[in-house]
């Protein structure tokens, strides 16, 4: 038999006969939120994090205008997943031992740039919209080799003509970038309202905030005629730095059925978190925001030692075992890091070379961080796959490897350890352009917005030194060591996939 949908309709009744254990759904009552918030990147990570915090922040404090607006990057599918369910997904956590699910309903609406941009811009625009908060992965920031915003890609060409025309009148075309999205959107907000608006990353970059308020500073710069509109950013937009952190896999249809049988109903928006969850943000906001903090978020003064520790922990090591692991036939980042090798590699890499390069921030003690996070790496429940964690590699590494390279050859080290974990990125870029990589009985295509670079770079000789000159990648300072390069070469020898796995 066919369960019912979930939707506003079947969640009523689903309430009225008594919710089962383990099931909970939105503590206020969805159809009383206003849009107040736009989130740019609906996906899985955001439904599970931002969303969640958001929905119970208008919760502990009554506040009924943050509602969430939450726009795709390119697909409509979150938005034929929420659509017809009226905005209610559940998130499932999956702890070790237990297992709960909530409804959430904080997000009103869906939209996606190829059919909404005018229902996008316009709500960036108003009033009484106070907060943009983004999840573009680190791609979505179209940053060049330079650090700076890539204005001679054709999409964000045309996303720049388009903020140019906004400048005099309402310019309906279809946005391509979450960047230019957000650009456009600053544009009508200066020309119709001139409201001071916080937007905040929480994508896992190294000084997020600062980051994206630059990005957005050069693509205003690449505007012709849109001085002023770049002075008021300046003085009335913020863009504070974050910390995001809650391990969210791709859903599968396992947890779909887990699920149906929790609730008795069909939920095609379910998404799946472990029980952890941190939000550390810079509380510097131009205006009102969400109460956050009443809501399990860190609202702090400075994010950067939290951040850094992250990326460089639980980031590196997380990328670090997928690449290993997928090496050696492992399917999830809990069989990689039960692994006893992959886990003394983490361990390794963390005590030799990341501890050195950080200050930890009050209150943490780093060691128990790192345990911790491998820990939570451990919960077979998660079922992380290593090939999720390991795609977008190119976009990956330099925020969360490359950063504790440079540290230490600053301070005169050859860091082994990040060298060994390097050495996995390319032996994996090698096995899957090579065709060479099963993992589960799959064979891994490489997936990465560079994939034909990096195929191209490691299907001839000195594929290390090749790979090592894509200066997206590696900065120069990196890519000059030859003892660095030297160590992940040699490292590189000694891995291939095990034959097990091919
Ligand atoms: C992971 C992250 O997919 C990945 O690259 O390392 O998404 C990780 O799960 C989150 O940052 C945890 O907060």
């Amino acid at each position: 038999m066919t369960l019912p949908r979930l939707s506003a309709t079947t969640w009523a009744d689903r309430v009225a006969h008594g919710l089962p254990d383990g099931v909970q759904g939105p503590p206020v009552d969805p159809d009383t939120l206003t849009v107040g918030q736009v989130h740019l990147g609906i996906g899985a990570f955001h439904r599970a994090h931002q969303a969640v915090c958001t929905e119970d922040a208008a919760a502990a404090t009554g506040e009924t205008g943050w509602g969430l607006l939450g726009v795709t990057q390119r697909s409509p599918r979150v938005v034929d997943q929420l659509g017809p369910q009226d905005g209610l997904y559940g998130v499932l956590t999956t702890g070790a031992r237990t297992t709960s699910l909530r409804v959430v309903g904080a997000v009103r609406a869906v939209a996606y740039p190829g059919r909404d941009t005018p229902l996008v811009l316009a709500t960036i625009a108003a009033p009484t919209t106070h907060v943009v908060t983004l999840t573009v992965t680190e791609k979505g920031y179209r940053r060049a080799a330079d650090g700076r915003l890539d204005t001679a890609a054709h999409d964000v060409a045309a996303d720049l003509g388009s903020a140019a025309s906004e400048l005099v009148r309402d310019d309906e075309a279809a946005t391509l970038t979450p960047i230019g999205m957000l650009v456009r959107g600053l544009v009508r907000r200066y020309r119709t309202s001139r409201a001071p608006l916080t937007v905040v990353s929480c994508d896992n970059l190294s000084d997020n905030g600062a980051v994206l308020a630059s990005l957005v500073g050069q693509a205003l710069a690449a505007v012709p005629g849109a001085d002023d509109v770049a002075a008021w950013v300046a003085s009335s937009v913020r863009f504070p730095s974050t910390m995001v952190d809650r391990i969210v896999p791709a859903t599968t249809g396992a947890h779909r059925a887990e699920a149906a049988a929790m609730l008795g109903l069909r939920d095609a928006g379910l998404v799946v978190g472990e029980p952890f969850f941190q939000w550390v943000v810079e509380d510097a906001f131009a205006g009102p925001r969400p109460a956050w903090e009443l809501a399990g978020a860190t609202l702090t003064h400075d994010v950067a030692p939290f951040e850094r520790a992250k990326l460089r922990i639980l980031n590196a090591t997380h990328s670090a075992l997928a690449y290993h692991g997928a090496l050696r036939g492992h399917a999830t980042i809990a069989e990689a890091v039960a692994d006893p090798d992959l886990e003394a590699l983490a361990r390794a890499l963390v005590d030799e070379d990341v501890l050195p390069t950080l200050v930890a921030p009050e209150g943490l003690d780093l060691d128990a961080y790192r345990d911790e996070v491998l820990h939570r790496f451990a919960n077979p429940r998660t079922g992380h796959t290593t090939v999720q964690v390991a795609m977008d590699g190119s976009q990956k590494l330099p925020q969360r490897l490359l950063g504790t390279v440079a540290d230490r050859l600053a301070a005169g080290v050859v860091p082994h350890a990040a060298a060994y974990a390097v050495a996995g990125w390319v032996a994996y870029v090698q096995a899957a352009a090579a065709g060479d990589l099963v993992v589960d009985g799959r064979r891994v295509e490489l997936d990465d917005p560079m994939a034909a670079r990096l195929a191209d770079a490691v299907g001839g000789p000195d594929p290390v030194g090749r790979l090592f000159a894509l200066d997206e990648v590696f900065p120069g300072p990196i890519a000059s060591s030859t003892a660095f390069r030297d160590a992940v070469a040699n490292a590189v020898q000694g891995l291939a996939p095990i034959p097990a796995a091919r």
